[in-house]
């Protein structure tokens, strides 16, 4: 998947780009099936919230090869490559379930806040390529996106360890409402919710202000998040376990475009 001229554009002014239907059924069915397993599991990669139900499975793809194909998956692998000018690894792999009626609140922040401060990350050269696994509708806790808010560098962030279970690098309400109106002034869009059928893919800029509410529908909303991140640019300090930001810095090799349905016509012959 290469990107086009305008979407470089659009992804430069705006910080995002939302592809629909990238995935087809067939490889969501695979995805989405191998996702609800790993969730059930009791591992350290599984971290729940605090009533319990799953929030993040990090580093499916060291454990799970339906997972793995993904991380290399050149309909994520080739659009980054190509906006970075270089080869790219995996810094963090992962799936969150935003479960049915528990999944809990993304609180306002950059990623890449998060990356430099946690893990020494030189420069915003990395970004989250997303990929939904379950219709994401305006209900059941979409990521909501500042446009334009990857212009202005990285904000001063407080360290949250309390709201939720996973530690993050939270904005203020100040800071959020100031970007929300400048860009509802003209500037930008204020805050925009992409929404889409499973298999629509969403990449946007590591700087790029997002959140998510909680999800209180009975409609689960899972997206993986592979975050890719340029080779030259890989971090420099280890203070997080390395299933939530890896130390293996090796240029991803690209798996064929149809790995997934491979892998799913085989498994299928297999179990007959
Ligand atoms: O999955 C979500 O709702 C939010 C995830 C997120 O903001 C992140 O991984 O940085």
């Amino acid at each position: 998947m290469k990107l086009s001229a305008e979407q470089l554009a659009t992804f430069d002014e705006q910080g995002y780009i939302f592809f629909p239907n990238c995935f087809s059924e067939d490889e969501i069915a695979l995805l989405r099936a191998e996702a609800d397993n790993i969730l059930k599991l009791d591992r350290p990669e599984v971290w729940r919230e605090k009533t319990g139900a799953p929030r993040t499975a990090f580093a499916a793809h060291t454990f799970s090869p339906v997972f793995e194909l993904l991380a290399r998956h050149p309909r994520l692998i080739e659009p980054l490559r190509q906006l970075f000018g270089e080869d790219v690894y995996v810094h963090q792999f992962k799936l969150n379930a935003k479960a049915a009626f528990e999944g809990d609140v993304w609180q306002w922040h950059q990623d890449y806040g998060t990356w430099q401060r946690d893990d020494g990350m030189p420069a915003p050269r990395a970004m989250n390529i997303a990929v939904f696994l379950d219709e994401v509708m305006p209900i059941n806790g979409p990521l909501l996106l500042i446009p334009k808010s990857h212009k202005q560098g990285v904000f001063d962030a407080g360290h949250d360890k309390s709201t939720t279970s996973y530690p993050l690098w939270t904005l203020d309400k100040d800071t959020v409402t100031k970007l929300a109106s400048a860009a509802a002034d003209g500037s930008g869009v204020g805050i925009v919710a992409p929404t889409g059928k499973p298999g629509s893919v969403l990449m946007f800029h590591g700087n790029l202000v997002h959140a998510s509410p909680p999800n209180i529908t009975p409609y689960p909303r899972k997206i993986v998040y592979l975050t890719l991140c340029a080779v030259s640019n890989h971090i420099t300090k280890f203070t997080r376990p390395a299933f939530i930001a890896h130390r293996d810095f090796t240029p991803i090799v690209p798996a064929e475009d149809d790995a997934l349905r491979e892998y799913a016509r085989a498994h299928r012959v297999a179990a007959e």
